[in-house]
């Protein structure tokens, strides 16, 4: 990492070595930043570069510092709301995903079967005139819409351009449904509008905060982990519910740890006691609510005695939980959570939650959720796409009436080939995305690629996923690009820039430049009107009266907001966008579509006896897998663990720190993994970071270090209501294995 050699970095980074070891005192750890943000005025330094940065999707802007034309460091942007002038962790080790050398540096073309990994290195022309060649031929026997594409991170946007130009709309997103689509979906039934990204939870101002699976501190997205330790400070009662003893736990009023898999049923009894003891906020639940008849009829069995013995936990705990929250409302936030696809049943569990939190009247209100800002920037314009035919939901007979995006399962559904179906999908293009560490059921994964005419890859590292593809186009790092502007939600509409700090390097070159030499290829230009990047953000940054000559020098740019107010005035008319027009805690849609109206608790299976249930969540200093490879990451975390409890250590005779491995119910295995024995986990479940296990040799730190969930997670429920993959419904047992 240029000159900065690793004490350095750790210093820049704000956090000591010790830290590092100790989980628990990573936020302490991680709020002390040391970087005075007075010493990094933008404009004038030479050298300097505005970024958002791209190692996780909070975005955060910063500066790229250069000295002697190498690569320095990277700070935030005091001006930027994302980061509030402080990067965390992985922002300010972003430079190594520049330094890494096992980056990919050419275009390349497989010359043997998949998977095999034999590839020949080729020209930019070369790479694109295959492609076209097969998307032609595509499109030729099949139609456009057998094109299909998988995509995470800035740069697919221009192929998702390019793909809708040729004539498909199969684009699926791993962070829909696998990730945060249930809730998107369930706080759209309830409020007709979503929680979006960075997530409209005034936490800052929040007295009460409920925590659900939501492991803030570790799930280190930035703005959100300060404005939690903001909360804490000023004495907020934080009321965590994990199985596991999280960092978040560890500064919590009260740590619930639930059974997993059963969160819903303590949602319907804290409900239940709320209305029972008549500890909702009547103004608001009448008027803005429908349905409060109905939801109180149905939550009449659900008790804390009836919710114990499913939950483990105790009925006067979840009273006590319940009037701690009523006591604080409307300033308490019940989180909607962000990473929620874990049961099956999770668009009803996060309904759950969104009907918590109109009976405490928090949804628009200060301390609860407010509505968002947005700036107004025009795109320029381009010919309208054509009508594609069919899509990704003609394979699959009407079922998740509720997705509102592509679901990646689904796509891979309509990949495998069935005698029933005429139109397989043939050719996919993944952008920025490891599917096969991604998606669950990697054996399925791999049954569709096989049976692919066209894999295109598009990354910046040979990850797994590269190994598959028949080209690979290697993309350069968001340090070395510009990208479209961050225009996204917050309390104040504004923009940032992110503009190139260097070269790229070796043979890579941005995704807008690939999305439109590829365009023209296929005879598409007319969609990509701007030859550069620099014209097109220049004419859009005119459009709101500024230029990218004025963004070089402020990073981020806030605009004037006139329309937008944070929360709703007391008893301000206000009508939702649902079809009631009301908040509904009776949903008429899923009513209407033959689903539960008002969340009911279903049991889930559980382990049988010798098996586990495995969990799995996020370490600070890591994203995913696309920073283990990183040289000044993996520095601090090179492997993950799994976390047993001691009990169950002990039954097994497991040591601490020993070498393990896992094999699944169905048999399948993981690499190995060393043991954390703790007392902070349930004896039902075992707990690993997802990320790593990289089978890929070319990535010569990460290769072969610790295990990949995905391994373990051949099984999943699937949300009937819009299609997300439930993956913790996997049980594990040990195999012991010597180093
Ligand atoms: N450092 C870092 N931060 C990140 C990311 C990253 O890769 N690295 N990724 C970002 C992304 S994309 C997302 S979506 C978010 C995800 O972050 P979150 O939305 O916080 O994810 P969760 O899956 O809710 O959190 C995992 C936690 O759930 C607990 N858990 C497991 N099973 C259960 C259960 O049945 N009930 C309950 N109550 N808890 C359970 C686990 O013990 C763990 O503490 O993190 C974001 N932030
Ligand atoms: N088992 C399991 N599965 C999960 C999760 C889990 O916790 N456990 N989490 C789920 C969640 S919440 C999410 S959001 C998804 C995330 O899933 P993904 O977004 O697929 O995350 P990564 O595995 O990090 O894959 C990112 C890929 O993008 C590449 N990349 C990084 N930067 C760039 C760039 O600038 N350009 C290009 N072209 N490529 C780049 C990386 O090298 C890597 O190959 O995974 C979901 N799947
Ligand atoms: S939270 Fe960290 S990794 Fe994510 S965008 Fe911000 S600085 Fe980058
Ligand atoms: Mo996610």
């Amino acid at each position: 990492m240029g000159k900065m050699n690793r004490r350095e970095f750790i210093k820049i980074a704000g956090i000591g070595a010790g830290g590092m070891v100790a989980g628990a005192s990573m936020l302490q750890a991680f709020s002390p930043f040391q970087i005075d943000s007075k010493q990094i005025l933008s404009t004038a330094i030479p050298g300097v570069t505005p970024t958002y940065c791209e190692i996780c999707f909070w975005k955060c802007a910063g500066w790229v510092h250069k000295k002697d034309g190498e690569a320095w460091k990277i700070v935030g942007n005091p001006d930027d709301p994302h980061s509030n002038g402080r990067f965390c962790p992985r922002g300010t080790g972003g430079i190594g995903a520049y330094t890494d050398p096992d980056r990919l540096k050419t275009p390349l073309i497989r010359v043997e079967e998949r998977g095999k990994q034999v590839f020949r290195e080729a020209s930019w022309d070369e790479a694109f005139d295959y492609i076209v060649e097969k998307m032609n031929k595509i499109k030729k026997e099949h139609g456009p819409e057998c094109m299909a594409m998988f995509t995470h991170g800035s740069g697919g946007s221009y192929f998702k351009n390019m793909l809708r130009a040729f004539g498909s709309n199969n684009i699926a997103a791993p962070s829909y449904a696998q990730c945060r689509g249930p809730r998107e979906e369930a706080y759209m039934l309830t409020y007709g509008e979503t929680v979006g990204s960075p997530e409209r939870t005034d936490i800052r101002n929040s007295k009460c905060l409920v925590l659900i699976g939501s492991h803030i501190g570790e799930n280190m997205h930035n703005g959100q982990v300060q404005e939690f330790t903001e909360a804490v400070a000023s004495g907020a009662a934080v009321i965590t519910v994990d199985p596991r003893f999280s960092t978040a736990a560890s500064k919590s009023k009260y740590w619930l740890p639930i059974k997993p898999s059963t969160d819903l049923a303590l949602m319907l009894a804290w409900i239940n006691v709320i209305i029972e003891e008549g500890l909702y906020d009547k103004k608001y639940v009448e008027k803005y609510t429908y349905g409060f008849e109905q939801l109180k009829k149905s939550v009449r069995q659900n008790t804390p005695e009836w919710a114990y013995p499913i939950t483990t936990i105790k009925p006067h705990i979840i009273r006590e939980t319940a009037r701690e929250m009523a006591k604080n409302a409307p300033a308490t936030l019940v989180h909607p959570g962000r990473h929620v696809t874990w049961y099956g049943d999770d668009t009803q569990r996060v309904r759950a939650g969104a009907i918590l939190n109109a009976l405490l009247g928090s949804w628009g209100r200060r301390g609860g959720f407010y509505a968002p800002a947005k700036a107004h920037v025009p795109k320029p314009k381009h010919p309208a796409y054509p009508k594609p035919k069919r899509d990704w939901r003609d394979a699959h007979d009407g079922k998740f009436p509720m997705a509102s995006l592509a679901i990646s399962q689904g796509i891979c559904d309509a990949t495998i080939p069935t005698l029933t179906r005429d139109c397989d999908i043939k050719g996919w293009i993944v952008y920025g995305t490891n599917l096969l560490s991604t998606l669950p059921q990697p054996e399925k994964t791999l049954q569709a690629i096989q049976a692919l005419d066209l894999l295109v890859a598009i990354d910046i590292m040979p990850a797994e996923i590269t190994g598959y593809a028949d080209v690979v186009l290697p993309e350069c790092t968001y340090l070395e690009r510009y990208d479209d502007l961050r225009v996204s939600p917050g309390r104040s509409p504004n923009v940032a820039l992110r503009a190139p700090a260097f070269e790229p390097k070796y043979d890579t070159k941005p995704a807008y430049w690939m999305a439109r030499e590829l365009a023209k290829k296929l005879g598409l230009g007319q969609y990509f009107p701007h030859e550069t990047m620099e014209s097109y953000l220049d004419e859009r940054l005119k459009s709101i009266g500024s230029s990218l000559e004025e963004m070089k020098k402020l990073g981020v740019k806030h605009l004037p907001n006139n329309e937008n107010e944070l929360y709703y005035l007391d008893g301000e008319d206000f009508e939702f966008a649902t079809p009631t027009g009301k908040i509904e805690l009776y949903s008429t849609a899923l009513a209407e579509a033959g689903f539960d109206p008002i969340p009911k608790f279903t049991k889930h299976e559980e382990p049988q006896d010798g098996y586990y249930r495995l969990i799995y969540g996020r370490a600070p200093m890591h994203t995913f897998g696309r920073t283990t490879n990183n040289p000044n990451l993996n520095d601090l975390m090179a492997e993950n663990e799994v976390w047993i409890n001691p009990k169950v250590a002990k039954e097994w005779g497991i040591k601490n720190r020993e070498y393990v491995v896992l094999e699944n119910q169905d048999g399948a295995i993981c690499n190995k993994v060393r043991a954390k024995v703790t007392e902070r986990i349930r004896h039902d479940c075992v707990y690993m970071v997802h990320g790593f296990g990289h089978t890929q040799k070319q990535m010569a730190r990460s290769f072969n270090k610790g295990a990949n969930d995905t391994d373990l997670i051949s099984r999943i429920n699937v949300d009937p209501i819009m299609g997300g993959t439930g993956m913790r419904v996997n049980f594990v047992t040990f195999r012991r294995e010597v180093a």
